[in-house]
């Protein structure tokens, strides 16, 4: 979730509250009609406010092929543009929970990480192809000066531990340029004839640089966009796919295919919304009590499941049947790759259109 003003924040807070009353009003009445049965299948309590929380699937070998990494504050979304910048009094935390609800680890990355998904994304790729999907993120060497892009670097970080397992300096953007552009950054992921690289890539609507990375962390190729490059350069998210031979459609609110009938049902919303998770006609099935961070397939269970924002939930359709249609998306690779992308930008929408 993100939040970007004061006005927003005593939303937030405001929202909070109803969202409290709403799950104690709907503990044991969450849907009607239909055979949906929505409810929260996986609890975590962290002991902590969230004002933003990003989460993507990782897959920890066979000892935990259904985890879940997530990045949360206390602190709502801080975003470069100086019209929504503000001083964070919380930093960013990384975890690693079980979809039994074990959380694995957690690590404080200290107030040298501005905590906002523009300065700082999560991404869970398994680079050096041992089984293992490792963590990717920025850090800062310079922890007492959070701005300092200079001494940033690219993390990789053990799923199971926590430990930094290695680090690169972070490629500095192009500079001069105005403080909302410049700290907007990347970490994705491909795939080329069948080999992974590791991508990374600074910047929006002015000059970018993209990279990418082999599995010894040696760079393969940097490309450069320079400023005033016709073209689209404000994009806010990196599908990952053939867009060409399969098409993609893009929502505001975000799709999930909440009983695996291969139909996408929306949840409301990202930036706004009641958790109201409604069905192609509109009709609303049910709620989850406010705003939703993340929905993919999460767990082996049955049909796709929702993250919920304000507390660490996954929400599932217990009576979830997956049919073939289903079953073939979840199959798809272009599936599979954009479920890790959402911890980058605001790619949490894109599965929709897949
Ligand atoms: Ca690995
Ligand atoms: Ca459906």
């Amino acid at each position: 979730m993100i939040i970007h003003t004061n006005t927003d924040k005593m939303k937030f807070k405001t929202s909070l509250i109803i969202t409290a009353v709403l799950l104690f009003i709907m503990s044991g009445n969450l849907l009607n009609g239909q055979n949906y049965d929505l409810r929260p299948v996986v609890t975590l309590n962290i002991g902590s406010r969230i004002g933003q929380l990003r989460a993507v699937p990782v897959k920890i070998g066979d000892k935990h092929p259904y985890a879940v990494a997530f990045l949360y504050s206390e602190e709502a979304e801080v975003d470069p543009w100086e019209g929504m910048f503000f001083f964070p009094k919380h930093t960013l935390k990384l975890a690693v929970m079980t979809t039994s609800g074990e959380l694995l680890w957690r690590r404080d990355l200290g107030e040298g990480v501005v905590p906002g998904i523009w300065f700082s994304p999560l991404f869970a790729f398994d680079l050096d192809e041992d089984g293992v999907d490792e963590l990717w993120i920025i850090n800062n060497r310079d922890p007492e000066h959070p701005l300092n892009y200079h001494q940033y670097v690219l993390q990789k970080i053990d799923p199971e531990t926590g430990k930094k397992l290695s680090e690169i300096p972070w490629p500095k953007p192009e500079v001069p340029q105005e403080l909302s552009h410049l700290y907007r950054h990347f970490i994705l992921g491909a795939y080329v004839n069948g080999n992974p690289l590791l991508l990374t890539a600074q910047g929006t609507y002015g000059p970018m640089r993209i990279q990418a990375w082999n599995k010894d962390m040696s760079m393969r190729r940097e490309h450069i966009i320079p400023k005033n490059t016709p073209g689209a350069l404000g994009s806010h998210v990196t599908p990952v796919g053939q867009p060409v031979s399969l098409g993609f459609d893009i929502y505001t609110t975000i799709p999930v295919d909440i009983n695996g009938d291969g139909i996408h049902e929306l949840v409301k919303g990202y930036f706004e919304g009641n958790g109201d998770l409604i069905d192609s006609k509109g009709k609303i099935l049910g709620n989850i009590g406010g705003l939703s961070a993340m929905a993919c397939k999460f767990t082996p269970a049955q049909g796709e499941q929702i993250s919920k924002d304000g507390w660490i939930k996954i929400w599932a359709d217990v009576n979830a049947k997956d049919n073939q249609k289903a079953l073939n998306r979840y199959a798809n690779p272009f599936y599979k790759r954009n479920r890790i992308q959402t911890g980058n930008g605001y790619n949490l929408f894109t599965l929709g259109g897949i």
